[in-house]
């Protein structure tokens, strides 16, 4: 019998390179991959052996339900802070299948149209009030619109007063995740008091106190029950009430870097005028390709496998370059251009354009919001490039790719603001 020879993996030498990830962050996978020629190379992060890897096929593997699995993957901060404890990114098999659906069941086509007009509201509202403000900075504002936008969508009530106070929460969360000292223990504290503020709210869904409507997000997630039947603790529906409503606030990153390729893209700016949804739609789609949010995800193969010739060890931290296969030259022409027309051709495939995961939105872990993200993102183009004017003073509109998230660091300036 002829026994497979495995191959071995390009390696990099060393104790650990944590390090490198906090100062190569998005471009800490793709370095490697370029030096050593190879989509796929073994490293040591946070202490242990490490498969790092970017690519279409990578992608269809990391997304096999019956290679790997998410339970003991994310380290403990990101859960600390981004993901929550108990939440639907650490399930894995029937139990994630079912809590999936409840996310999934509030992503109708009704419930996106309904998000696309209540942020168009906001849009209107935020840009009347900006007139009368010598100085607008974008990300803080926009914060605030997706935090009123978010609530109103799920239910949540929401005294206007309280509005920016709960944004900086869930701003605070996203900023913490690859953070340490001060900025990690602010994120972590903002998650408590949002879980008391939500599971309150939850407790008093349940003994009819208040009154959510029957399609929200509060209510449907209150009255979930689990596999068993059961109703999931409070603390649970409000660690995933949080799963829908931080992410959204998190579109303000999104949104800075539209309004960045609506200033530097003027050519691309110009197809926009007439607001045409397929303009909108390509547009956005490569503001999500080219900019860099999510960096790489984390997985564990629930066996061991061979793939490519490669061999993987049950339990070994695997991460998806999403970033890099979003760059990657064999799938995206001059990748480093922004070329909106680019999608007009794209071949639509679950792995190869991967900004916010691969797969499939039901049955794996590809992002509940994603459909969303999308119509709040084409809402707010439309109003960046057709439904304001404004000026950009001079300002550092530079990002960087070590820092995670990523933003444009004076995070967007504008002056002169009139609704048109
Ligand atoms: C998961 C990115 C917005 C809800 C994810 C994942 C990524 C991601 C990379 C992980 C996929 C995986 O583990 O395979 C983003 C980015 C966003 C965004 C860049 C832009 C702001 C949203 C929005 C919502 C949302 C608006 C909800 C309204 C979720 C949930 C999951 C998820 C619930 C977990 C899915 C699961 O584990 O099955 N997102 N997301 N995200 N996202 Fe998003
Ligand atoms: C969300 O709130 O779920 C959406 C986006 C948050 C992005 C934050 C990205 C920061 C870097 C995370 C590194 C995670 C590695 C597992």
């Amino acid at each position: 019998m002829q026994v497979e020879e495995k191959k071995l993996l390009p390696k990099e030498e060393g104790l650990d390179h944590s390090l490198s990830v906090l100062r190569e962050g998005y471009l800490y996978i793709t370095n490697r991959t370029i030096g050593f020629q190879s989509d796929i190379f073994e490293t040591r992060l946070l202490g242990e052996r490490a498969i790092c890897m970017r690519g279409e096929e990578a992608a269809k593997l990391f997304y096999d339900n019956d290679k790997f699995e998410r339970i003991g993957a994310a380290p403990k901060r990101v859960i600390n802070t981004l993901f929550g404890e108990g939440g639907v990114q650490s399930l894995d098999g029937e139990e994630h299948h079912h809590r999936k659906n409840m996310f999934m069941s509030v992503m109708s086509t009704e419930a996106l149209a309904q998000m696309r007009t209540i942020t168009r509201k906001h849009w209107a509202l935020a840009a009347q009030r900006w007139e009368t403000m010598p100085k607008v900075q974008l990300y803080e504002e926009a914060q605030g619109l997706l935090c009123r936008a978010a609530c109103e969508w799920a239910g949540v009530p929401l005294r206007e007063g309280e509005a920016q106070e709960k944004a900086a929460w869930f701003g605070a969360m996203i900023e913490a995740t690859a953070a340490i000292g001060i900025k990690h223990m602010k994120g972590k504290n903002a998650r408590s008091k949002t879980e008391k503020w939500i599971s309150d709210l939850v407790e008093q869904v349940r003994t009819g106190e208040i009154e959510a409507p029957e399609q929200s997000t509060l209510h449907t997630f209150a009255m979930h029950r689990d596999l068993k039947g059961e109703l999931l603790d409070s603390q649970t529906v409000a660690v995933e009430i949080i799963n829908i409503l931080r992410p959204i606030v998190a579109i303000a990153i999104y949104i800075c870097f539209t309004a960045l390729a609506v200033i530097q893209q003027p050519e691309e700016r110009k197809k926009l005028a007439t607001a045409e949804e397929d303009y909108l739609q390509n547009f956005v789609q490569e503001v999500r390709r080219f900019y860099p949010f999510f960096p790489f995800l984390p997985a564990r193969p629930i066996k061991d496998f061979t793939w490519q010739g490669y061999g993987f060890e049950k339990g070994v931290l695997t991460l998806l370059d999403l970033y890099g296969t979003n760059h990657h030259p064999d799938l995206w022409d001059n990748p480093e251009k922004f070329r909106p027309d680019r999608f007009r051709n794209w071949n639509g495939s679950p792995f190869n354009f991967i900004p916010q995961g691969g797969g499939d939105h039901y049955t794996g872990h590809r992002c509940a919001g994603e459909w969303i993200t999308i119509e709040i993102m084409k809402e707010s183009l439309d109003y960046l490039a057709n439904k304001m004017e404004y000026d950009i003073p001079q300002q550092d509109l530079s990002f960087s790719f070590h820092e995670m998230p990523s933003l444009p660091h004076s995070r967007i300036v504008m002056i002169n603001v009139k609704a048109v």
